[in-house]
């Protein structure tokens, strides 16, 4: 915990325990939040489980971690100072290169002293006589608040499945979504890994090149488009910085918060000749552009298919083993319905000498045994295995704060069926808290930045609405919340993404509720639409004074 006291702060060294705001997380979002609710004068404290900043780029330190989006979209736009001055290495940055961003600017904008590090928050009570939420953290320490804002992330519970004999393995384990900060020698190991989703296939060819031996355990094999990484060029960057205010604007009114140039036709509206050459323009430009090739990649499923073959049929070209090259090609679920990949020479490193590929699709992985694992009979040993299983996404890290509301609802109970919010960004019932890229928006279908940067504008603006007009709590209607709900699953199912059994549907938690978590109508309808409410006076919301039970408006 930082002692540092700024000479603009009003705080002394004990940092108050009566506050305006308390942040859950200091990832790009939580961030993003101290600076502009300090900006409005507020009283603000951050508690971060991590020791230091950077969420996601914090813990996810596995070899191989890369962004998908480019360096120069997957960055802050609300200071143009800071977006002219940091200079990006990559095409695509990697893992270390977003948290030395995160920590520069934690240090630009002096953040750290009002963030807690190693700090869990465990409980967020609502108390209805006072309008405060009582918050405790994992070292007793005891809060009040008139505002809660969980900025705790979508992928940030990891998820380690409960493997028979789990404890009894000697070797060591790694999650890609925890890696050891002093990293990992696999020199002369024999290595499992667990998992074919975005982070292992990112990991596989990297630890594939130091280990003595790789297995992979794959259970769906994945699509995946090569990255073509390479070093930013002063013309690429100056190209972006010269009209950065813009191009951020254009990306906030794209469906995915990406300036992607999307080819807005058919996939089936042209011949078979001019489609195979635009995916395989799309296959050399590199990244998650390829589902841009054609506007309904997403939704049509005989455009999906033409996609998807095209797909299989490079990896069959990549990869030399036959019986390999078809357990890796993707199939029984349409391309970008799982979360679609992006490597670096993934397929390639199925010819390597020293990996072996294990299809457990049919016969699971039965258990963990003292030496490794058995599946289909067989025993592997190893000596160390990662789990590249993914994370309980969306709702495992707010479901594991004691959250209770009005009448001491849980939040848990509340969500039994799935979860309920309106606009993804509050929930009916629980006054005040504000959650960041919550399910119900659109957040992990969108490049993160974006998303994060309108949420935070949009929760602060709420704040000050309510300050500014003298009224204590907002929380959404029911109905509202109700018709959300219902809108967020109806766009989902005129999409082909429920077809698949991905963690964007609760398929990756056993038990977890089977529903489309985020919203998928888009970052620029979406953002329209939390604009119109917000024009409204807060369409959809109860606006009230403590102490007075009907809500009212301001208008
Ligand atoms: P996070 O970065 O997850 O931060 C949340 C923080 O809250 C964490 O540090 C956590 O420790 C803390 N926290 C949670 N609960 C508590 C608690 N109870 N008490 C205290 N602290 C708590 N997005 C993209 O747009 N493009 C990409 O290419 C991309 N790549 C990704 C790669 C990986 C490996 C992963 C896992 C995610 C990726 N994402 C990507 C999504 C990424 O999560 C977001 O882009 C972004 O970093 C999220 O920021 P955040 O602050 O909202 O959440
Ligand atoms: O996790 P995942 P992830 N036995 O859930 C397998 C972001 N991200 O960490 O598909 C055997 O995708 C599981 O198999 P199956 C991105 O949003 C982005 O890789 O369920 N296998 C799957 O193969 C991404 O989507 C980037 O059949 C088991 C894997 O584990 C999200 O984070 C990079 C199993 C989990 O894949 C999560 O990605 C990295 C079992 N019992 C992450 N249980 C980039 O932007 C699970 N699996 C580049």
């Amino acid at each position: 915990m930082s002692s540092q006291v700024s000479s603009s702060s009003s705080y002394s060294n004990v940092k108050p325990s009566v506050v305006d705001v308390i942040v859950v997380g200091a990832g790009f979002s939580g961030l993003y939040l101290l600076h502009k609710l300090r900006a409005l004068g507020l009283r603000t404290r951050v508690f971060e489980a991590a020791g230091d900043v950077g969420g996601t780029w914090y813990w996810n330190r596995y070899p191989g971690a890369r962004c998908d989006v480019e360096s120069m979209q997957y960055s802050y736009s609300f200071s143009e100072e800071l977006q002219q001055e940091w200079k990006w290495s990559e095409r695509f940055s990697g893992q270390p290169e977003i948290l030395e961003y995160a920590q520069h600017v934690a240090e630009r904008f002096d953040l750290r002293r009002d963030i807690d590090f190693d700090t869990l928050v465990t409980v967020a009570h609502f108390d209805e006589g006072n309008g405060q939420w009582r918050v405790e953290t994992n070292h007793g320490e005891h809060l009040t608040a008139q505002f809660v804002v969980m900025a705790t992330g979508c992928l940030s519970s990891t998820q380690v499945p409960d493997f028979k004999g789990l404890d009894s393995y000697q070797g060591k384990t790694y999650h890609t979504g925890d890696w050891p900060h002093e990293g990992v020698d696999f020199t002369d190991q024999r290595v499992g890994i667990i998992g074919t989703g975005s982070s292992a296939i990112q990991a596989i060819p990297v630890i594939a090149e130091q280990a003595a031996h790789l297995t992979v355990f794959q259970r769906t094999p994945n699509y995946s488009i090569p990255t073509r990484n390479g070093p930013m060029t002063p013309d690429y960057e100056q190209s972006w910085k010269s009209d950065y205010a813009k191009f951020r604007a254009d990306a906030r009114q794209t469906r995915v918060g990406v300036l992607a140039n999307l080819n807005d036709v058919s996939a089936m509206s042209v011949t078979e000749a001019e489609r195979q050459r635009i995916f395989e323009e799309r296959w050399e430009i590199g990244g998650t552009y390829f589902m841009a090739a054609f506007n309904d990649l997403p939704i049509d499923q005989a455009s999906n298919d033409k996609a998807a073959d095209f797909v299989r049929d490079k990896i069959r070209a990549i990869v030399d083993d036959p019986v390999n090259a078809e357990l890796l090609a993707a199939k029984g679920y349409p391309i970008g319905t799982k979360r679609i990949c992006v490597d670096s020479q993934y397929f390639e490193t199925f010819n390597r000498d020293n990996v072996t590929l294990v299809d457990v699709s049919k016969a699971p992985i039965e258990a963990l045994t003292p030496d490794g694992l058995v599946t289909g009979g067989q025993d592997y040993a190893f000596d160390a295995i990662v789990f590249a299983t993914g994370f309980d996404a969306m709702t495992g890290t707010l479901l594991k704060i004691d959250i209770q509301g009005r009448g001491g609802r849980t939040l848990g109970d509340k969500w039994q069926a799935g979860p309920r919010t309106y606009l993804g960004l509050m929930v009916e019932g629980f006054p005040n808290m504000f959650m960041i890229t919550g399910p119900g928006s659109p957040s992990v279908l969108s490049n993160m930045m974006v998303s994060i940067e309108q949420h935070v504008d949009w929760v602060t603006d709420g704040i000050e609405y309510l300050r500014n007009n003298n009224l204590d709590t907002m929380e959404p209607d029911r109905a509202a919340e109700d018709a959300w709900v219902t809108h967020v699953n109806d766009v989902a199912y005129e999409t082909l993404y429920p077809q698949a059994n991905s963690w964007y549907m609760g398929a990756n938690i056993p038990g977890k509720p089977r529903l489309f978590l985020p919203y998928i109508g888009g970052v620029d309808a979406y953002r329209a639409k939390c604009d119109e409410v917000a024009a409204a006076g807060y369409e959809g919301f109860a606006l009230q004074v403590v102490g007075q039970p009907e809500a009212v408006s301001a208008e």
